[in-house]
């Protein structure tokens, strides 16, 4: 049965920027599950009415649609409980739901440095409703939302303290090995290497060299995304 999955494009559509959507597709990835990808845009509303949802990842398993990283990444777990795992068992899944939320804060403060770049890459059907919808949601325009996005970075490199010190012990998040966190904070990343020339982390960072093993990993499904190195 055909995996597919949407996921949020620029006007170039092999130019896959959602973190959530990353996030899910490295979850197939490591699950050895095939997938189909469309390119998703924000006007394409009608394409996603039978998840009853606005916002991508939505992934189509038979007749399920599947809305919501999160619950994906477990419906995957639950469905494919043969293949390597995600979570590793009930109090890693619960353990998971943290990194999951780290990811989200990441993203908040990294939108703020990357806004402009996001919108420049959107196709012209895009670019009004993104426009009008972030300077709603920042109360600024775009332009005035990544002003001065040198001073943002110092503080957003400090919030990622926790990361480098978990990394300075152990080569991923799962441990030995990737696990579901590892990716929901890894989308972060892939999301702004996608969209952005601006550089979120210093090369000798261990959260960059941890970046660096997850864009290889699954034979470079990452790293062969167009975007920016
Ligand atoms: N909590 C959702 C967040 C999904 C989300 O925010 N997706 C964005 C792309 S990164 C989206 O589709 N936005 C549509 C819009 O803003 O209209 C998840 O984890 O899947």
């Amino acid at each position: 049965m055909t995996i597919k999955l949407f996921e949020l494009s620029g006007s170039d559509p092999e130019r896959r920027f959602s973190p959530y959507c990353w996030a899910i597709r490295m979850a197939l990835a490591h699950k050895g599950l095939d997938v189909q990808t469309i390119p998703w845009r924000f006007m394409d509303r009608d394409v996603l009415a039978p998840s009853g949802q606005t916002k991508v990842p939505v992934l189509v398993h038979g007749d399920k649609w599947l809305s919501e990283s999160w619950d994906i990444a477990n419906y995957l777990e639950q469905t494919f409980p043969d293949r390597p795992t995600l979570f590793g068992g009930p109090q890693g899944t619960a353990l998971s739901k943290f990194y999951c939320n780290f990811a989200v804060v990441m993203a908040s403060q990294a939108i703020r440095m990357i806004l402009v770049d996001i919108y420049d890459h959107l196709t012209e059907t895009d670019k009004p409703y993104f426009r009008e919808s972030r300077e709603q949601r920042f109360g600024m325009s775009l332009e005035q939302v990544v002003a001065d996005r040198e001073s943002k970075l110092q503080p957003f490199r400090d919030g990622l303290m926790p990361l480098r010190m978990t990394l300075k012990q152990q080569e991923f998040f799962g441990g030995d090995q990737p696990l579901y966190a590892d990716y929901a904070l890894f989308g972060v990343f892939q999301w702004a290497r996608c969209i952005s020339p601006f550089e979120l982390l210093a090369a000798d960072d261990p959260v960059a060299l941890w970046r660096t093993r997850l864009l290889n990993a699954f034979n470079g499904l990452a790293q062969s995304a167009p975007g920016y190195d």
